[in-house]
């Protein structure tokens, strides 16, 4: 309806660049004049700054779509873009809430894809560690400038032909706050679209902030792509596994995205820019751009403390962030779930900012026993992707058995209709909802706090099936830093990895680094002259008895894990030092009320031959992937374990 033809906006763009030449009331008359004959596209292209403008245009000519709509962020152009959703089939109304649509995605497009996903540099050792024993580097993939160029070539051009292209200015962080920064993102999937207005803050006062003659966003291009012999075996959500890719250049603040659809592939301010391009311009400015999750929790006595914590994914970040204590008088508020921005501020106060603006959340697992804010938040206003259906116009998906589902059929993700007896799960394992996190009941009153919220303790995390304890403390901020580098997690379905192995997986950031880790370790190691460095913390949720099941319940009880946490931060004396660091001394960590009965002893043991084996299997993944680059502090550390565990 409102569509214009994509070569206007190129002869729009030159004009308007003569029209900046003149001067402010001359220009406004001719621009108006222009726009009664030019306007047949969705948008406003006059408050596109000449920067944005010629990266429209350089991405138009690339890609050739049929029309462009320049996003405004607006309640009417969802609806628009949601009918153009029904008519293709990419989602379906679940009628049983509000405002909610279901997404069933090409059953090859589910999950990130982290072997097609490079960083582009010139020299090879400013992306990966290069050392002589690692065969392949597993921190992170390289691509020299010429072979990027040549990727883009090979997919790029004609890709949006019969499309439409979007536009989508886009800022990270509050609107404003001296710690945001914006991306203009181009696609050609009304889905991202959609889901980028739930993510980030989309729209025209994005465009605002930019200053009119300069470049200073984040380039980002994504396209679903058409596989090359022009076959797209799911209309309803064409992409090109096949050729997928995922790139990104630092040195321009650059991403291009071919061939997928789904999440952090394609909602390209999530992974690619506030990890990747962000950890680089985090580096160069001085800051942190991590895989946290930011909560506030506030004890009996009133006092309110915030922790930023590394889980990698599908690891528990979400349901810690929103987690409902067990322990009386405890209050858990959620500034964010997935990535946190940290500075110190003038004062050496580390502040931290979520720079997203909704929750994509893993589905499976989520339910009123386990995650109940979570389930007040999603059922209105979401998109959810990949879950099950019911026949009532509801979703579905493994853990939400608890609430019925007698009277109904349910659809699974692909389609199908399913039985509890199936030996498939409903819901794929990596199914998400995608819903605004001003929707969280429990969100903090701080969230948007442009100065961001002070943290005073870091914790790292994994699926540690074996040997790691519930919960120990860093002896200091070099050790915490060796903590993050030493992290190791059993492998999930958010990412392609198939079986579940332990895998290596530092600060939960190893396939969102932005450049060398080692460079990263000494960037992290520097933070403690750079201001009052917080408390490093490492906790475990899943470690596992001889009869296969969970030590710990989880979830809610993570609170006593919390209250220890706050505890040492007010120095309180409850600890004891061992090999590994400092652990709740006997009787500190509050059990009680706890439902089921824990072996504490079991869940707090530190196997000696787990540790040795652990401490060569670090001392290893040190020396292969990292070698050269690793900072001495952080061998010295390695070191210092390895004395300790020896003598345990
Ligand atoms: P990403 O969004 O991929 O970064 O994941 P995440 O780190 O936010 O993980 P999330 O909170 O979505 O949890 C993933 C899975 O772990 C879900 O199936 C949860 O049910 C499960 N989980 C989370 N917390 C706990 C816990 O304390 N104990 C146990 N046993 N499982 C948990
Ligand atoms: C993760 O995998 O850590 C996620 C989901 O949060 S995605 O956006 O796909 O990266
Ligand atoms: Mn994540």
């Amino acid at each position: 309806m409102l569509h214009r033809q994509y070569k206007n906006i190129i002869i729009h763009t030159s004009i308007v660049r003569f029209l900046q030449l003149l001067n402010t009331t001359k220009r406004w008359h001719l621009v108006s004049q222009l726009r009664r004959f030019l306007s047949v596209q969705y948008g406003d292209s006059a408050l596109l700054t000449p920067g944005v403008k010629s990266y429209v245009n350089e991405c138009a000519s690339l890609c050739q779509p049929d029309h462009i709509h320049l996003c405004d962020g607006s309640a009417q152009e969802s609806q628009m873009l949601r009918k153009v959703m029904l008519k293709q089939g990419t989602i379906i109304p679940l009628t049983k809430y509000e405002n909610c649509w279901l997404a069933r995605t090409n059953p090859e497009d589910v999950a990130r894809v982290e072997s097609k996903t490079f960083i582009c540099t010139d020299h090879e050792e400013e992306a990966v560690p290069i050392t002589p024993s690692a065969k392949k580097g597993v921190l992170g993939n390289w691509i020299a400038p010429r072979d990027m160029e040549q990727a883009i070539q090979e997919r790029f051009p004609g890709c949006m032909r019969g499309r439409t292209m979007y536009v989508i200015p886009f800022s990270m962080g509050p609107i404003g706050s001296p710690l945001s920064k914006i991306g203009i993102e181009i696609t050609d999937s009304e889905y991202v679209v959609e889901s980028m207005k739930i993510m980030t803050r989309v729209g025209n006062r994005v465009l605002e902030q930019l200053p009119g003659d300069s470049d200073q966003f984040v380039r980002c291009l994504h396209s679903v792509g058409k596989p090359k012999n022009g076959n797209t075996s799911v209309p309803s959500w064409p992409c090109d596994p096949e050729r997928t890719i995922i790139l990104h250049k630092p040195g321009s603040n650059d991403i291009v995205s071919y061939g997928s659809g789904y999440g952090g592939n394609s909602l390209l301010g999530k992974k690619c820019f506030a990890l990747r391009i962000g950890s680089t311009i985090a580096k160069r400015e001085g800051w942190l751009a991590e895989h946290m999750l930011i909560l506030g929790i506030t004890n009996p006595k009133g006092k309110k403390i915030y922790v930023a914590a590394a889980f990698p994914s599908a690891c528990g970040k979400t349901n810690l962030a929103m987690m409902t204590p067990t322990l009386p008088g405890y209050k858990v508020e959620c500034v964010g779930d997935d990535i946190a921005w940290m500075k110190f501020d003038s004062q050496g106060t580390l502040r931290a900012i979520n720079p997203e603006n909704g929750f994509f959340g893993v589905a499976p697992g989520t339910a009123m026993s386990t995650n109940p804010i979570a389930m007040k938040t999603i059922f209105k206003n979401t998109l959810f992707t990949n879950v099950a259906s019911t026949s009532d116009g509801g979703v579905y998906w493994e853990g939400m058995e608890e609430s019925g589902f007698n009277n109904v059929t349910i659809t699974d993700w692909l389609g199908k209709l399913w039985s509890k007896q199936a030996e498939k799960p409903a819901a794929h394992p990596n199914s998400r909802f995608c819903t605004p996190a001003a929707q969280c009941p429990i969100i903090d009153p701080a969230w948007e706090d442009p100065q961001g919220v002070p943290i005073s303790a870091i914790l790292f995390g994994g699926r540690r099936p074996k040997g790691v304890p519930l919960v120990y403390e860093a002896r200091n901020w070099s050790h915490g830093v060796f903590m993050g580098a030493a992290m190791r997690s059993e492998s999930t379905a958010a990412a392609e990895h198939k079986g579940k192995v332990i895998m290596h997986d530092p600060f939960a950031m190893r396939p969102f680094f932005g450049y060398n880790f080692g460079d990263y370790l000494h960037h992290w190691l520097s933070m403690e002259k750079r201001g009052n460095v917080p408390k490093v913390f490492h906790v475990n949720w899943f470690r596992k008895g001889a009869d296969g099941k969970f030590l710990w319940p989880g979830f809610g009880d993570n609170s006593r894990v919390l209250d220890w946490i706050f505890r040492r931060v007010s120095e309180e004396d409850c600890f004891v030092d061992t090999a590994i660091g400092y652990l709740p001394s006997e009787g500190a960590l509050n059990t009680e009320g706890l439902k089921q009965s824990v072996d504490l002893k079991e869940m707090f043991s530190l196997p000696r031959a787990f540790w040795q084996q652990e401490v060569i299997d670090i001392e290893n993944y040190f020396k292969t992937q990292v070698g050269k680059y690793l900072p001495k502090e952080i061998s010295n550390q390695l070191d210092e374990l390895k004395n300790r565990v020896a003598n345990m």
